[in-house]
């Protein structure tokens, strides 16, 4: 048996599992299919062999396709890695798409790969057909449909720079099945390994914008840091948190910016917009003379659709990777184009040894006044539960490393507001391009395989729970350590609090039935609680978050119709 000549040529699928591990990865989720047996195959079969630097990758077998992307997205979140997900053809391709789509906006590197029929079948009503390049085209950052065996480690390495160079996005690959058979050149299996976690290449702001900065950064009286999640994506967090010392300038941040600083700190103003944001944290960003924004597009949600901070209130230092970026929404008066990393050093450098003090106590003061109304409702024993006293009870349990994903509904908002984030990095997050409801509990997975060592939570609301529950399964095959908290009202609460507020409490088809789904869980085979007695809650929740397996915590909760829910359209 000649060895040598077996090795120098792989099939098509043994060469996509090489490159994936050259570019350093460690695990897929994903779904199985008929176009897909040769990946499979391969797959298994490279589990063990190898040099020992070629371990196997590891394969979660999920029940949805549209979560083992989820699964990639949260993955990549806290690991700072590019996020692989797979499944087949045909509906293996349009149900990874909204997973796809999130992450891409999010500006989040996951890979999808959707096997596809081969390519000599295709045009020929072959079962599954579909048209893959133009599907994912607008979805993503980049994506292929694969022909020849042969461009293989080219797409691949072209996938990898596009996802994690630039604004960091999604990418996505079709596999027809003759190609995962066709022959690939074991000498072209080759990477730049860096280019499997993100940012890689970083870009450097040109000087002369940084000199323009600086002089708006040395006039301003009562200047504003919004931070989105690029400083996280970009690990700016120390720069950061040095800049807005030598300033003693605020830091707000967005939803997706939560871990930019940490928000026990003085400087912390906390979460600004219409979700998530209070009136007191307001007044903070209307009350700037100077709002610098980091790694933020300043959309809708973040600027209460672009009156906060008000056109022309304030002057604007936009920081962003994305040239695109500066300038669409705000008039700005210095644009600076790079890696938010690098810009802050660059600010902090050009800035060295200066040092203003300023008085914080208006930050105080907000802050103080956010949390005290909070406080007294999560004190209230009422029933149903007070959705305050979720987040109160899992502020006091949770440890400062745990990482907490929110779904829409309920807990976006009130995780945004209230939920403290002790530390910097990726702490919490939440899918804040399209918010479709059912992400948490498959991205908590997937971030509980990016960050195994500390304790991941997913809250989502009931609306949300009815979407992914299929992946409880999953959770429990897995054993994992992962806590979901329920959120239950049995309805679609979100817009039910939008037919009051906006529609003369006409309420229209947004009610559902009651669902016990401690009772759902303990099917699936998680230990679970069903709580609607405020007391119970505080032991109920340290129990499940204490557990080495996945639990379930199903709170029947005030309804958002109901609540102070800091969301400004409702505010107001
Ligand atoms: C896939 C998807 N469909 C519809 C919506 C619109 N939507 C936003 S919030 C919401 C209600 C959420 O209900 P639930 O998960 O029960 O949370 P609650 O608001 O009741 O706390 C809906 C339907 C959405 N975000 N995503
Ligand atoms: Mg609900």
């Amino acid at each position: 048996m000649n060895k040598l000549v077996e090795a120098a040529t792989l099939t098509g699928a043994e060469a996509v599992v090489e490159m994936l591990k050259v570019h350093g990865v460690e695990v897929i989720f994903g779904l199985c299919g008929d176009t897909s047996l040769p990946l499979y195959d391969a797959l298994a079969r490279l589990q063990d062999v190898g040099s020992p630097s070629a371990r196997g990758i590891k394969h979660v077998l999920t029940r949805d396709e549209r979560h083992a992307a989820y699964m990639a997205d949260g993955y990549a979140r806290v690991s700072g890695r590019v996020g692989v997900c797979e499944g087949p053809s045909g509906g293996g391709a349009t149900y990874i798409l909204p997973g796809l789509v999130e992450a891409n906006e999010s500006s989040i590197p996951i890979l999808a790969i959707n096997t596809d029929v081969s390519v000599n079948s295709r045009n020929r009503f072959t079962l599954t057909e579909l048209d893959q390049r133009t599907l994912m085209r607008p979805l993503t950052k980049w994506n292929a449909v694969l022909d020849r065996s042969a461009d293989i480690p080219r797409v691949f390495r072209k996938a990898f720079e596009s996802m994690t160079t630039g604004r960091p996005g999604a990418a996505h690959i079709a596999l027809p099945f003759d190609v995962q058979n066709g022959p690939v050149e074991r000498a072209e299996v080759w990477a730049d390994p860096t280019l499997g976690a993100f940012p890689a290449r970083r870009v450097a702001p040109d000087v002369f914008f940084i000199d323009l900065a600086i002089k708006l950064l040395r006039k301003a009286k009562q200047p504003l840091f919004i931070c989105g999640g690029g400083v996280v994506l970009s690990g700016a967090e120390s720069e950061l948190a040095e800049l807005a010392e030598k300033l003693s300038c605020p830091v707000a941040t967005t939803i997706s910016g939560k871990g930019s600083i940490d928000e026990r700190c003085a400087l912390s103003v906390g979460v600004v917009g219409s979700n998530g944001g209070t009136p007191e944290i307001r007044s903070i960003v209307d009350s700037a003379d100077l709002v610098i924004f980091v790694g933020c597009r300043a959309g809708s949600v973040t600027t209460e659709r672009w009156r906060h901070p008000a056109p022309g209130s304030a002057k604007i230092i936009h920081i962003d990777v994305d040239p695109a970026v500066p300038g669409t929404n705000y008039q700005v008066d210095v644009p600076l184009v790079g890696d938010a990393k690098l810009c802050l050093a660059a600010l902090n450098e050009a800035l060295q040894g200066f040092d203003r003090s300023s008085d914080l106590s208006r930050v105080e003061n907000a802050k103080r006044e956010k949390f005290e109304k909070f406080e007294k409702l999560a004190a209230s024993n009422d029933m149903p539960i007070k959705p305050e006293r979720i987040v109160f009870e899992l502020n006091r349990i949770l440890d400062k490393d745990a990482v907490v994903v929110a779904d829409p509904g309920t807990p976006c908002p009130y995780f945004s507001a209230y939920y403290v984030v002790k530390g910097t990095g990726r702490r919490y997050f939440s899918n804040r391009a399209h918010g479709a409801l059912g992400y948490s509990l498959a991205a908590a997975i997937g971030a509980h395989f990016g960050r195994p060592s500390v304790k991941t939570v997913a809250v989502m609301g009931d609306g949300s729970f009815g979407m992914c529950v299929g992946e409880l399964e999953t959770a429990v095959r897995l054993k994992l350590p992962v806590t979901f908290v329920v959120i239950s009202n049995a309805a679609y609460g979100w817009i039910k609090a939008g037919q009051k507020t906006g529609y003369g409490e006409r309420y229209f088809s947004v009610d559902f039935g009651v669902t016990d789904h401690a009772k759902v869980a303990e099917a699936f085979g998680a230990r679970s609680w069903r709580v609607v007695d405020p007391s119970a809650l505080h032991g109920v929740l340290k129990e499940a978050l204490n557990s080495k397996s996945p639990t379930l915590v199903d709170i029947v909760c005030q309804p958002l119709h109901e609540a102070r829910a800091p969301v400004s359209e409702w505010v107001a």
